[in-house]
């Protein structure tokens, strides 16, 4: 049978890897993949989890099995970070998923399952999210929700989209630091997408991905607060990969919130039966981890205090890029008011081509540069080469 299978393209941005690496140029530039860098181009352990491991591996005294729910208490303490502090516990529920594409992927199948046919997904998006809601049986509905120029919600254009939306139709919205745009909706904005999608009765599915590599874990999470506020019905995604460092360890979970407690014990029992279909149980030891660093006081601080240090870096590059202004054919200057890792640069697959060949500048095919990859002296030359681009 596997005779009858055609073969597939390998992910573009994982294909990235490879070729850089086997680049041999001493000042090729890596902005990827989406892992955050130091200024030496390492993607660190932190600190405040590498002390939660360690703990980890010398209390732990049994790997029997958790459960399709995985670490509840995990799930508890991410809870207020997300959710806030004024959210009714009764109204929502949630479990530990393997990283935020298992949370994806859970939550697709929630909707399937509960009926939900098709979902919004304002272009450009992460390239796994159109693949992860097709392999559920979700019909993805594309549309435009960015002003690439100007680098900002283009909020007609939303409202547009979902006022073409049907009653019980999923629109797809990222929490905070958008991939690939770096473009967040304003606290305006993201107001009014929550009247918008609450009138037309849609059902968001919320991936928060970056929580605090924006502006804060408390900021970056607004949005999200406000969307699930205005709303009965709502799925969220998260993933501990960024804001922990724990990228290979998987660690993610799913929130379903519901009107009323009934109806959530039903959501719950269908999650934990999507999950024990899936994975069964997910991995324990980066749930674990982020655990024992939220549970304990000086620990968190310490997390904290490397989250504040990621951001300020983030925010530290793009001010260095924001201020190079307009370079041959592109502005950098509103790259500024971009957040978290990623901006998308208006490039042609032409002109990409023509900074990895000359230049070394390795950037998705979509123009979307990680702003992390840049270590110190590389905005120079970056700009050089595209003040290069534009007289090429
Ligand atoms: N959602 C977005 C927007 C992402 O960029 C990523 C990146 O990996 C994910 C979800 C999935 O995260 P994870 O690596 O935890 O599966
Ligand atoms: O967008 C990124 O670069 C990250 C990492 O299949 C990633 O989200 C990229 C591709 C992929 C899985 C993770």
């Amino acid at each position: 049978p596997f005779r009858s299978l055609v073969a597939q393209p390998a992910d573009s941005l994982l294909r990235l890897i490879g070729a850089f690496r086997a680049d041999p140029r001493a000042h090729k530039i890596d902005l990827g993949v989406g892992v955050f860098r130091d200024d030496h181009g390492h993607t660190p352990v932190m600190q405040a989890v590498k002390q939660a491991e360690m703990r980890l591996i010398a209390t732990q005294d049994s790997k029997a099995y958790l459960g399709p729910e995985g670490d509840k208490g995990f799930v508890a303490l991410l809870e207020p970070l997300v959710f806030g502090r004024g959210f009714p516990a009764e109204r929502r529920c949630g479990l530990q998923t393997p990283g935020g594409t298992g949370a994806l992927r859970l939550g697709a199948e929630l909707l399937a399952k509960a009926g939900v046919r098709r979902i919004l997904v304002g272009q450009p998006s992460w390239a796994n999210h159109a693949p992860v809601f097709a392999a559920a049986g979700i019909v993805v509905v594309p549309h435009a929700m960015f002003d690439m120029g100007a680098q900002r919600i283009d909020l007609p254009a939303l409202r547009a989209a979902i006022g073409q939306a049907e009653a019980g139709d999923a629109i797809l919205l990222h929490g905070c630091c958008h991939n690939p745009t770096g473009i967040d909706p304003t606290a305006e904005e993201w107001r009014a997408i929550a009247d918008a999608v609450a009138d037309s009765r849609l059902v968001p599915f919320i991936d928060l991905a970056y929580q605090g590599l924006g502006d804060g874990m408390e900021a970056d999470a607004a949005g999200t607060r406000m969307v699930l506020d205005a709303v009965p019905f709502a799925v969220v995604a998260y993933s501990c990969d960024k804001n922990f460092g724990l990228y290979r360890e998987r660690t993610g979970a799913l929130w379903a919130t519901t009107p009323e407690p009934q109806a959530r014990d039903i959501v719950l029992s269908n999650l934990l039966a999507l999950a024990r279909a899936n994975w069964s149980m997910p991995p324990d030891h980066g749930a674990a981890a982020v655990r024992i660093v939220l549970e304990n006081e000086q620990l968190a601080a310490d997390w904290r205090g490397e989250l504040d240090a990621l951001r300020t870096r983030l925010q530290g590059l793009r001010g260095e890029l924001a201020a190079l202004g307009q370079v041959g054919s592109v502005d950098l200057a509103p790259l500024a008011q971009g957040k978290g890792m990623f901006a998308t640069l208006p490039l042609t697959p032409a002109q990409i081509e023509w900074l990895r060949a000359t230049h070394g500048i390795y950037m998705a095919g979509s123009g979307r540069i990680n702003i992390a990859g840049f270590a110190p002296g590389d905005i120079a030359r970056f700009g050089e080469a595209l003040v290069d681009l534009g007289r090429a």
